[in-house]
């Protein structure tokens, strides 16, 4: 007879070298199965940190999200932009929106500190993103006026992935865009000599988002010229306010059609204080927290009752 079954113990598994050193009636044990855990047992904890891919993307599965792209060329003002929408709240200026909270309120410390760090100084210092920054979704949880919660994610993407190079690559993430807001920079704008150039680079870059699939028909496009402190605070203002006026004229004849929408506004991060701002931010958080009308289900029309079947009406 077998001497494991006379024994009841298990089969000795060791090499025979080893087995002589040890004593005789010592017991060995297989290795421990893990328990099967199951998906209810895991708890995400987010560390704080603005969302990597991976992140977004387990939080996508579970809840509905908004996202927004805000493009524009490096040093625009995109980063700050979206500070300054998370500051609204902080500072409790939110007039219509309620503030549910935040997986990403260290996205937004860090990024918030330089702003603050600074105020008083002319200029802003918000550290550059850089090309390769991976933790680049920040989140808002919001509740309109009909009291629809939603999560808007905020995307903040280094300018320089912005050029037409590397738009191919970006339209691997962020294919057929439901919102995006375009960063004009208003201190080029400003600037006679190269507010030209500027307004230049700014249509080369909606024409290659347009071409690369990441703004669509179904795209809602807001356009937001920034440091409008810096357009007032210029020697030239009207003549800046007027090129603004044809630029948005030139946009809106020539890429309504290709949208769903085009809205333009022209904001500054540094007069939160004004009602104005707060208000304009407000605006265009709203906007994006819309539902677009293609998401709107239609009632199904009843057949005409001809028959006496007909009664048994098509069901979905
Ligand atoms: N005066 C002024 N400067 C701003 C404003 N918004 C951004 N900036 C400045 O523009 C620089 C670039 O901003 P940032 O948000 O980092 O641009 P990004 O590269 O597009 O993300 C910052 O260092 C700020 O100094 C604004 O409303 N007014
Ligand atoms: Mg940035």
């Amino acid at each position: 007879m077998n001497e494991e079954k006379e024994t009841g113990k298990p089969k000795n598994i060791l090499s025979e070298g080893l087995s002589s050193i040890l004593e005789e009636d010592v017991t060995f044990y297989a290795p421990e199965e893990s328990p099967v855990q199951k998906a209810e047992d895991y708890v995400c904890v987010y560390r704080g940190e603005a969302l990597n891919d991976e992140e977004l993307f387990q939080l996508s599965a579970r809840e509905n999200i908004r996202q927004v792209l805000i493009a524009g060329p490096y040093s625009s003002g995109k980063t700050t932009l979206i500070v300054m929408m998370y500051f609204l709240f902080l500072e409790g200026r939110n007039r219509v929106l309620k503030f549910g909270g935040s997986l990403t309120i260290n996205g937004f410390k860090q990024r918030l500190q330089n702003l603050l760090l600074s105020s008083g100084e002319e200029k802003p210092i918000v550290e550059r993103t850089p090309r390769t920054e991976l933790n680049r979704y920040l989140h808002l949880n919001l509740e309109d006026h009909d009291g629809r919660k939603d999560n808007l994610i905020l995307t903040d993407v280094s300018g320089e992935l912005f050029c037409a190079e590397d738009m191919e690559s970006l339209s691997d993430l962020y294919l057929a865009c439901e919102n995006v807001i375009l960063i004009l920079d208003g201190e080029k704008i400003a600037h006679p000599r190269q507010r030209q150039r500027e307004r230049m680079t700014f249509t080369m870059m909606l024409r290659n988002l347009l071409k690369n699939g990441i703004i669509t028909k179904n795209s809602k496009v807001q356009i937001v010229c920034t440091k409008k402190d810096l357009i007032d605070k210029g020697d030239d203002s009207k003549e800046t306010y007027a090129f603004l006026e044809d630029s948005w004229n030139f946009i809106q004849s020539n890429y309504e059609a290709l949208v769903d929408s085009l809205e333009f506004y022209t904001v500054s991060a540094l007069t939160i204080e004004d009602e104005e701002t707060q208000n304009d931010f407000e605006t265009i958080i709203l906007r994006c927290l819309e539902i677009d009308h293609c998401e709107v289900t239609v009632p199904h029309k009843k057949p005409k009752l001809q028959r006496f079947f007909d009664k048994y009406e098509v069901r979905e």
